[in-house]
């Protein structure tokens, strides 16, 4: 099964839709295989938005993404990094379907409440960054038998 990296940001816990996006994976049928709620450093937001250094916003978005808590998972599931995609919306809320996190939620791009990764190479690496080996939980949810063919 696919893994992808998923993020409640600051706005999202500040906004109390913690619930309500890992309610919305769950229920999808996607699996959390790591959880954790923290502050990230400096440093690991730089290297996880290290793709975006040369950005205008980059400064803006390091700010941010450190000021307060985030939430961070691992999400497993067929096809789970472009499912998480099209939960989470367009990255510019303006243009994010009603129905996705970011076309019900949010308004700003600076505060669109989620992240996912884009790509299995992105994956690969965000979960690297954020989480250990050991953090990553292996088990099979009941349910699974009725979401796989
Ligand atoms: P996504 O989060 O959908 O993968 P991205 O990788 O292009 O989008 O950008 C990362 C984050 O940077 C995005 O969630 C919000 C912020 N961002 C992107 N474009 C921006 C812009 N033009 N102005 C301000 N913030 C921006
Ligand atoms: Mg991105």
């Amino acid at each position: 099964m696919e893994q992808t990296y998923v993020m409640v940001k600051p706005d999202g816990v500040q906004r109390g839709l913690v619930g309500e996006v890992i309610s919305r994976i769950e229920k999808r049928g996607l699996k959390l295989v790591a959880l954790r709620m923290n502050v990230i450093s400096e440093a690991i937001a730089k290297e996880h938005y290290s793709e975006h250094a040369s950005k205008p916003f980059f400064p803006g978005l390091v700010e941010f993404i450190t000021s307060g808590p985030s939430v961070s998972m691992v999400v497993a599931g067929k096809d789970a990094i472009r499912v998480m995609r099209a939960i989470n919306g367009a990255t510019n809320p303006v243009d994010a379907a009603p129905g996705t996190i970011r076309g019900d939620f949010a308004l700003d791009v600076g505060r669109n409440v989620v992240h996912a990764s884009d790509s299995p190479d992105a994956a690969a690496r965000e979960i690297a960054i954020h989480f250990k080996d050991s953090e990553i939980g292996k088990y099979s949810r009941i349910d699974e038998v009725c979401l796989y063919e």
